[in-house]
């Protein structure tokens, strides 16, 4: 296979020379293709099987112990102005982008095979979907963009029609973190990342793509690529909402997405469109539509368990690639929290010593196709996508901020995505637990300037009279002894039915300087074991502890300097106002 886009055909020659693979080949994204690969690698050592019985085509994978997470610090966006990329991304400068990675990918394909992969993000007949072709060396990363894109031939038919396609290249390198870098040339629409076969860094349609290079172009073109999971909420008489909802890596979206409602919501059922990312655009009725530009999941693993997401516990035992997880006697995956089993080979596949940390790697993966998941939504392969009901922002808060609140409108929803705080997670190399701000959640996500991406959310309010709701969550609140207030989990249910209560108009809430929060008994407590004092604090503010915060969000947007949209600096100063107002 080749192609007839001379572009193409062309940067693919281009790639080759540079790269001096042994082999070049194209990918149809066939099973029997990715059977090949799969055999291939466990001739090589790069899978190995696991047990056929109980997890039938689960393969694992260790990686190198140096490449487990995103490299934020090795990111860059390189655009031909500074202030273009903000001072949210690391920046260089395109020319010495180019010349420092290409210094890197001269003949590093030697003597392996050079895949060229043509994807297509979203479903293929979408007009929203977004096509890209990723270069690579690494027949792992085949394999994982086989289930997280729709991968091949009908991409490269679409490619190949439209002329245009974001440019890819990825070499795992000699895996050396001193020779490791993710760059993005948003202008160019292309990308080149050395070093590491971490997802996050290695298959290049998600974060790469769909995030940081998409976000640029959805800028231009006049829509949001944004790092939120997408669920449908069916009532008991079958009235379906659309959520989008951006939380943080690590912070559950897998989870929420997938969501079982518990007992005590009999009727009540949840339908995943994503898990990870939702490209928003306005219809020409001004309704906010959602799809999601990825076909599978690159999920967390620990902590999955037949409780805290028994469907994703479920779809991944059969046709899952797991990544730095343990293994038992058995030859099962184990992970902390899978409360099953017991590990006997580590992560880095030595025999499991407790004193030698966790069995599996806090940041270890499952990759698997969307179409396993039991609470799929088969629109997730409508072109039009799903209306959007609500837009949900969240961080992992031990203190500050309620279990939930409502923004008073678009303007003041903007200010409270903007204002998002989280502790750091396993997903990134670096310190874990420390609050950052993380606007939108889209900290390590964002392709240009903050303070550019921040007027172009304001500006659909001028586009648009019909647009949802915004509101913020919070389900890690904890007491003075470090106890999680709210059980989380499948029990999130109570919160989402009050947000589509929200959106309906169908329940009061009191409001505060923060905005909306729920009025006593607003959210269903029926059956949940949680005591007054608990559910006191977490849907109330401490006015002190918000006067500070709010202080803090200021100074943080303030520091994007001139391109700051006024409008959010004043809304900033009026709810800070409205704190000052109260006591
Ligand atoms: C992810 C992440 O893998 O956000 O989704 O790091
Ligand atoms: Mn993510």
């Amino acid at each position: 296979m080749t192609t007839k886009l001379d572009a193409l055909q062309q940067w693919v020659d281009e790639v080759a020379a540079l790269t001096q693979p042994k082999a070049v080949q194209w990918c149809s994204g066939s099973d029997a293709e990715y059977d090949q690969l799969v055999e291939m690698m466990l001739a090589d050592g790069t899978l190995t099987k696991l047990n056929d019985d109980s997890y039938p085509n689960c393969y694992l994978h260790l990686s190198d112990p140096s490449d487990v997470a995103r490299v934020e610090h090795l990111t860059y966006v390189c655009t031909s102005d500074q202030e273009d990329a903000g001072p949210n991304n690391n920046w260089m400068a395109p020319d010495e982008g180019h010349n420092k990675v290409d210094a890197l990918f001269k003949g590093a394909m030697r003597g392996r095979t050079m895949y060229v992969i043509p994807y297509c993000m979203g479903p293929i007949d979408s007009p929203f979907s977004r096509c890209g072709v990723e270069i690579t060396d690494s027949a792992y990363v085949v394999a994982n963009m086989k289930m997280m894109t729709r991968m091949g031939s009908a991409a490269l038919e679409r490619i190949e029609r439209e002329g245009s396609f974001v440019k890819g290249l990825h070499s795992v390198g000699d895996l050396d973190p001193e020779r490791r870098l993710i760059m993005h040339f948003p202008e160019e629409l292309s990308i080149k990342s050395i070093g590491s076969g971490y997802g996050g860094n290695a298959l290049l349609g998600k974060k790469c793509h769909a995030l940081r290079i998409a976000s640029y172009q959805a800028r231009t073109e006049g829509w949001l690529a944004e790092h939120m999971l997408i669920v449908g909420v069916e009532s008991p008489a079958g009235e379906v909402h659309y959520i989008a909802c951006a939380l943080p890596s690590a912070c559950g979206k897998t989870n929420l997405a997938m969501l079982i409602p518990p007992p005590s919501q009999p009727g009540w059922k949840i339908w995943t469109l994503g898990d990870d990312i939702a490209w928003l655009h306005l219809d020409a009725s001004g309704q906010l539509r959602a799809i999601n530009p990825e076909s599978g999941y690159f999920g967390v693993v620990p902590g999955t368990n037949a409780k805290t997401n028994k469907n994703a516990f479920e779809m991944i035992t059969r046709d899952a690639i797991y990544t730095n997880v343990a293994r038992t006697e058995d030859n099962e995956p184990w992970w902390e929290d899978k409360k099953v089993g017991t590990p006997a080979i580590d992560w880095q596949g030595r025999k499991y010593d407790p004193a030698t940390g966790p069995a599996a790697h806090p940041n270890s993966r499952f990759t698997v196709a969307a179409t396993n998941n039991p609470s799929y939504s088969e629109l997730a392969e409508a072109a039009e996508g799903v209306p959007i009901s609500a837009i949900v922002f969240g961080g992992r808060r031990k203190e500050l901020a309620p279990l939930v609140y409502e923004s008073r409108d678009w303007k003041h929803g903007v200010l409270v995505g903007a204002g998002v705080a989280s502790e750091t997670t396993a997903a990134n190399v670096g310190e874990v637990g420390v609050v950052r701000r993380d606007p939108m959640a889209m900290k390590p996500f964002c392709g240009y300037n903050f303070a550019d991406y921040w007027a172009h959310w304001l500006s659909f309010a001028d586009r648009s009279d019909k647009l949802p709701k915004i509101f913020h969550v919070n389900w890690f609140r904890q007491d003075e002894n470090g106890k999680f207030l709210w059980p989380g989990f499948g029990e999130n249910l109570r919160v989402l039915r009050w947000i589509i209560d929200r959106c309906e108009g169908r329940v009061d809430a009191v409001e505060t300087p923060i905005g909306y929060l729920p009025a006593a008994g607003g959210i269903d407590t029926n059956d949940l074991d949680i005591s007054d004092a608990a559910l006191k604090a977490l849907t109330s503010i401490d006015n002190t502890q918000w006067k500070a915060e709010m202080a803090s969000i200021g100074e943080y947007i303030e520091s994007y300097g001139e391109r700051l949209p006024d409008a959010l600096r004043e809304e900033q100063q009026r709810v800070a106002r409205e704190l000052d107002k109260v006591s």
